[in-house]
């Protein structure tokens, strides 16, 4: 059977715990879980989870900084966002996406990253079609 999920623990150390997600195209619904395992809060240690094109990453990162916090740092309309998650951070745990994964096609070049203002230097990895 298809793995449809996956967990992602981010931490005050301005990192995932991952720097690959495999995502199976053959799920009807593919769902993302983000966890924070750190003590700080949104405004000063906050991560989503967001994929794209690894060509859109930056420009989404970006324009996302000007949005402001209270935006989630993510212009959330913008049509290069294939998947994005809440903005958390202590004492939030936990949030999730779920999206249907036909979009993405099989060896495209997808990154998932987050936009909070200077992480995405650290904070990012590669999404795996299969
Ligand atoms: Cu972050």
């Amino acid at each position: 059977m298809a793995e449809c999920s996956v967990t992602v623990d981010s931490t005050d150390q301005m990192s995932y715990n991952t720097k690959v997600i495999t995502i199976d195209r053959s799920c009807k619904e593919f769902t993302i879980r983000l966890t924070h395992s750190g003590m700080l809060p949104k405004n000063v240690m906050g991560h989503n989870l967001v994929i794209s094109k690894t060509a859109d990453m930056q420009a989404i990162a970006t324009e996302g900084m000007s949005q402001g916090l209270d935006k989630d740092y993510l212009k959330t309309d913008d049509v290069r966002i294939i998947a994005y998650t809440a903005m958390i951070g202590a004492p939030e745990k936990e949030t999730s996406v779920t999206f249907d994964p036909s979009t993405l096609e099989v060896g495209g070049d997808y990154s998932f990253f987050c936009t909070f203002p200077g992480h995405i230097a650290m904070m990012k990895g590669k999404v795996v079609v299969k």
